[in-house]
This record gives C-alpha cells, structure tokens and sequence, in this order.
C-alpha cells in the first residue's frame, strides 16, 4: 500500500488480450497507415462520441495542431493560458497568434465574460478548454462566436466521454480535438482524435494528416505525418471495452476524496454535482487557498513528496508565462488563471488506486 503513488498509473487491458489483436497484425503484416483496427476503431469513437466524423491521430497534440490547419484560421484566436503546454503551441505553430483570456474560477474554464473584449478585426477563433474535462460555458461561448462570425475548436484532451444535456461533448463547437495519451481516461498509448463538424474540413484533415497526398502522383496540400498505427488502435479497442468499468471506479475515487476533504478550510475541490453534466472524472485537482490553510500549495507538494506521493501542478506555470512566449507581448491580464495556477494541486487519481491510499493522503492533507 505505501508504494510510490504516481498523479495518474495508464489503464492497460487484459495482456493476452491485447497480444491476442497483435496476432493479426503478424500475419498481415499491416502496420499502420490506415489499416483495419484503426478503422474499426474510428468507427467505435464516432458511436462513443456521438459524432458524424471523426478521425483517429497519432497523438492529441497533432490533432489539435492539424484541426487548426484544416479550418484555415488567420490572425489572432482566443484561447486561455489554464492548460498544458500543447494548446497554445498549436496556436503558435499554425502562426496564429494567441490572444490570453482569463478563465473562472470555479471550474478554470475560459470566462465568456472576458472573451468580447478580446475580439478584434484579425480575430479568427476561439480555442477554449475543457480542462480537467470540465464542460466550457459553450452556450455562452457559441452566443459570441456566432455574433462575431468566428469559428470555436475546443481543445477536448481531458473530456473523452464527458456529455452536457446527454449529448456528447464533441457535439458543441466547429471542432474538437481528445487526447488518448497514456495518462488520460482513456488510452491508445499515444493517440488522440479530431472532429470536426463541416465535411470539407474533414476531407483536408484527413488528407494533411496523411502529408496532403491526394492520389499517388498528387499532393495538393503542406502536410505531415499524423497517423495513428495498427498497435495504438488494438490497444484503443481493448481499452474502450472497459471505459465505463474504470470511470465508475474513478468516480468512486472522487466521491471519495470529496467526502474526506469537504471540511478541510483552505482546500476546494472542483463541483461534481450538475445535473446537465455526464463527468469522466480525468483528475482530480484540489486548490489550496494559503491564507485559509496556513501553507501554500508548494509546501504540500514537497510534503506529499516525501511520502512518495507524486501530484502535479496541472496547469502552472501558465503558458502566457512560458519563457518561449516572452516574445508575444501579451500585456493582457490574466488574474484568475495567475493566482489558481498557485493554488492548484492535481492529486493522484486512477481506476486501480486504492481507496486506503486515498484515505492516507486526505489524512495527510488534513493535518
Ligand atoms: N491539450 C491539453 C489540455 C492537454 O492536457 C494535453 C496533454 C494535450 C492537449 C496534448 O495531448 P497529447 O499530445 O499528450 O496526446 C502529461 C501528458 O503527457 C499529456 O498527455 C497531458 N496533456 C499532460 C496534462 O500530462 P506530463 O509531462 O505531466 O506526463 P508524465 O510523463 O510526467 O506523466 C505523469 C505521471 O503519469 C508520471 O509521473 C507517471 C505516470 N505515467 C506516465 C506515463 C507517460 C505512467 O505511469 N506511465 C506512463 O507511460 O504530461
């Protein structure tokens, strides 16, 4: 029980499940680019996800990165500095310039509140995040984009599952993009996937992610190589299987950790309790308000630390801090996202946790 406790531990299927699928792959000898179980697997994502299209990456990042290239944005796009570091570097490496806005404290989502007066003649976009699979305000965040003719991509690498109103949450938005990391609710590995809701922007992201290759003797378009292979697919159809096993387990694990940490001053936990919201519990952050709990969030950390109880500090820095970004000359305030990025501590959450280990580091947190 006292182990090391990692912030997340990847959710693998049965072994000789998964090198049962491999067996096909010996004997056909088709490895990646497009081949059977990267299809079957697409075709199972758009049932889980309740979307039309959608295709299957070789990573999160590419597909944010290429959904972006696909929908042809130009100049400025808002996106929040609440995230890892892949939001806005996609921004940046389609040579779009992020454009920082605040988020709420609540659930660290952007603040639609903040969002208009952002907006300017070279805005194309807005990038919000789903962080920790918290749903964005995205009736607010369409009433705006639609006023000011602007597309919405939402950045969905935490959200695999998630619905709002028991639709999908790929449902909302021109795009959306899930990351299938080994870290996330659920894994290829590496992997990830993109949908996008306007048919001729799928055919280009499909034909990018794959070098812009039209035919054999043509390529029409600046691509790169995006694809997921045979052996993330096997291991994305073995793992979807038991998706719904692991996130009541995870969901035990929150109510858990919410119930032991609800009378802690100085400790907030995130709001699981809306109605409208189907929550994939992907983490499980805490935010420790120094004035209230007489120490800060570094200090828990190092304490966590030393009784080998990894957490993270999903998301500090925040990216508009990054020292690759000094150069943007964002000037913009941040306040929201500056202080709970002090704040946040994500705590150690994962199918196979034991709920003794929760209990143990809540003890912790409690004294
Ligand atoms: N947008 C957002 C909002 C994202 O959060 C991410 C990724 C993306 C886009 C891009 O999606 P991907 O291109 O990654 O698909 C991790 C993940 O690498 C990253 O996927 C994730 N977000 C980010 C929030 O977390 P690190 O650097 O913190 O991971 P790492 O390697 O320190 O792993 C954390 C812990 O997990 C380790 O201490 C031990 C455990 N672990 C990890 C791996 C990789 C294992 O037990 N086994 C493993 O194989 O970034």
């Amino acid at each position: 029980m006292n182990d090391k406790i990692f912030v997340t531990r990847p959710s693998l299927p049965d072994f000789e499940e998964y090198t049962e699928c491999l067996r096909d792959i010996w004997s056909t000898r088709a490895l990646t680019n497009l081949g059977k179980h990267v299809q079957e697997l697409i075709k199972q994502l758009k049932d889980k996800l309740g979307v039309e299209y959608c295709l299957a990456m070789c990573n999160g990042h590419m597909a944010l990165e290429m959904t972006l290239q696909a929908l042809e944005l130009k100049g400025e796009v808002i996106t929040t500095p609440f995230t890892f570091a892949s939001t806005t570097h996609a921004i940046v490496r389609n040579n779009l310039t992020p454009v920082f806005c605040d988020i709420k404290e609540n659930d660290c989502t952007i603040d639609p509140d903040k969002i208009e007066a952002l907006i300017t003649d070279k805005t194309s976009a807005i990038v919000p995040v789903h962080v920790y699979g918290m749903p964005c305000d995205v009736d607010r965040i369409k009433e705006i984009a639609d006023k000011h003719h602007l597309k919405i991509i939402y950045d969905a690498a935490h959200a695999f599952g998630v619905t709002l109103d028991g639709k999908g949450i790929a449902n909302f938005g021109d795009a959306s993009m899930f990351s299938f990391h080994a870290t996330k609710a659920f894994n290829t590995i590496e992997g990830g996937c993109s949908v996008i809701h306007d048919a001729n922007a799928m055919l280009k992201l499909y034909q990018i992610h794959n070098f812009g290759i039209m035919s054999e003797e043509s390529v029409e378009f600046v691509g790169a190589n995006a694809k997921m292979n045979e052996f993330q697919a096997v291991m994305g159809l073995c793992n979807l299987k038991n998706y719904e096993a692991n996130r009541s387990k995870r969901k035990a694990l929150v109510e858990l950790y919410c119930e032991l940490l609800k009378d802690t001053e100085g400790i907030r936990t995130l709001d699981y309790s809306q109605e409208r919201i189907g929550y994939n519990y992907s983490y499980f952050p805490i935010f420790i308000d120094e004035s209230i709990y007489g120490m800060n969030r570094d200090q828990v950390y190092e304490i966590l630390k030393e009784q080998e109880i990894y957490t993270r500090k999903y998301f500090y820095p925040i990216t508009c801090n990054f020292k690759c970004y000094k150069d943007l000359g964002f000037d913009g305030r941040v306040d929201v996202a500056e202080r709970v990025s002090k704040q946040v501590l994500t705590l150690p959450l994962y199918p196979e946790l034991e709920p003794e280990n929760v209990e143990r580091i809540c003890t912790i947190l409690k004294k």
